[in-house]
């Protein structure tokens, strides 16, 4: 509200529970905005925000639907105006359908209306959301409003990460390690891919997550060069190695972690040449996380990292390097993704990426090396926060990562 211009109004809608088909519908995902500024996780909700308003009471409101006894019966009760308060901190709860008549009344207080567009770096979504229809509508009814934008306000505070939210993805990571070391005892030649994701929800489940923070992939051997591997439907054959790019949601946030074991317990030696070679990327990339750090900058480092480890491996040799286009260098070949994303309520969270990195920032570090000729890929990911000074804090630096360890874990 602090950045808002004046007489402007902001409004956040939650998202659609959307249809499968017949009356079935997917499990509701609240709208990240709207769950980051008022903490409620229903749908049909409204946040609205008015700083200027004349009477003091619609400088924040919450629309929330109305629930009656036929829904506490079926659905189960929702929001009363009380819980409304009791979980968003605002006074002024009213039932959604006195929306359009609220609305119009401040909307002839107010010059600006904030939209809350999706302008995340990735996002390629195809549907109509609640937003956009509440968009559509508005702009039809209030031709003469100047329009603004709340994303780039949400972008940057939702970047920085409060004290309690930190707490909330320390116990997202400290699920995925207790589910990383269940598997441990548990894989071996011959299991498939999809009971080593059986393990996995059932660990992050009994431990009170609502279930993976983004689609699990566990890729044997060759699997592991498709980096959008989804399908967990193979045996894991001995000598082979598994990347696990999976990880529990905690309260919304995510977690995000990737490791790579050998499925007989032992990595030969030149699996464990490349893991070595990619936990130095990692760990090197990791010290690059500090306040004042571009992200055009971190990139770059990351690439020259790899490089060099791709070098002493023999994937790359110097003419690669010389005659390489520096739109598309050398190393591209074998580590085709970026280092790190913004973590939190978003797996790839909302962030700043043209201005210098600053403290309470959240990474992913996650360099990877592919290698099909090989029939392996190796990728370890960690998700580390930035601190004012020195390296980052590695919320998964309790999850084991060296080879030795692995080894060691998966023989005892
Ligand atoms: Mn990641």
């Amino acid at each position: 509200m602090a950045q808002m211009q004046p007489k402007s109004i902001a409004v956040f809608n939650s998202n659609d529970i959307y249809p499968i088909s017949a009356d079935s519908v997917l499990p509701f995902e609240q709208h990240r905005d709207i769950f980051y500024l008022s903490g409620a996780d229903q749908e049909e909700t409204i946040l609205l925000l008015f700083p200027d308003a004349i009477d003091k009471k619609h400088r924040e409101i919450l629309f929330v639907t109305e629930t009656n006894d036929h829904i506490a019966v079926w659905e189960g009760a929702k929001l009363t105006k009380e819980q409304g308060t009791e979980v968003s901190g605002i006074q002024t709860i009213y039932w959604l359908s006195d929306f359009d008549k609220v609305f119009f009344n401040l909307m002839t207080e107010a010059d600006t209306i904030y939209f809350n567009t999706n302008e995340h770096y990735r996002q390629a979504v195809v549907n109509e959301t609640r937003e956009d229809r509440f968009i559509k509508k508005t702009k039809e009814q209030y031709p003469a409003h100047k329009v603004a934008k709340s994303n780039p306000i949400l972008q940057e505070i939702r970047g920085i990460k409060e004290p309690e939210e930190l707490e909330l993805m320390q116990t997202a990571c400290n699920i995925t390690g207790k589910g990383f070391r269940r598997l441990l005892g548990f894989v071996k030649p011959g299991v498939w891919e999809h009971e080593i994701e059986a393990e996995l929800i059932h660990e992050f489940i009994r431990n009170r997550s609502k279930g993976f923070a983004y689609p699990p992939i566990i890729a044997s051997g060759n699997n592991a060069n498709v980096l959008h591997y989804l399908e967990n439907n193979k045996a894991c054959k001995d000598g082979d190695l598994i990347l696990m790019d999976v990880a529990a949601e905690y309260a919304n946030y995510s977690s995000d972690l990737t490791r790579t074991i050998p499925v007989n317990g032992k990595f030969t030696k030149r699996q464990k040449e490349v893991y070595e070679a990619v936990l130095r990327v990692k760990k090197d990339a990791t010290k690059l996380l500090v306040p004042g750090m571009l992200w055009a900058e971190y990139h770059k480092e990351c690439g020259n990292l790899m490089t060099s480890e791709l070098l002493a491996l023999g994937l790359l040799d110097k003419a690669d390097v010389q005659n390489e286009n520096p739109d598309r260098p050398a190393y591209k070949k074998y580590f085709m993704h970026g280092t790190s994303h913004h973590i939190g309520l978003n797996t790839h969270d909302y962030g700043e990426l043209k201005k210098p990195m600053q403290a309470n920032m959240v990474f992913t570090v996650e360099p990877g090396i592919y290698i099909p000729e090989e029939g392996f890929g190796i990728r370890l990911e960690d998700d580390v926060v930035i601190q004012e000074k020195g390296e980052p804090f590695n919320l998964m630096g309790n999850i084991p990562i060296e080879a030795e360890e692995i080894e060691s874990l998966m023989n005892a």
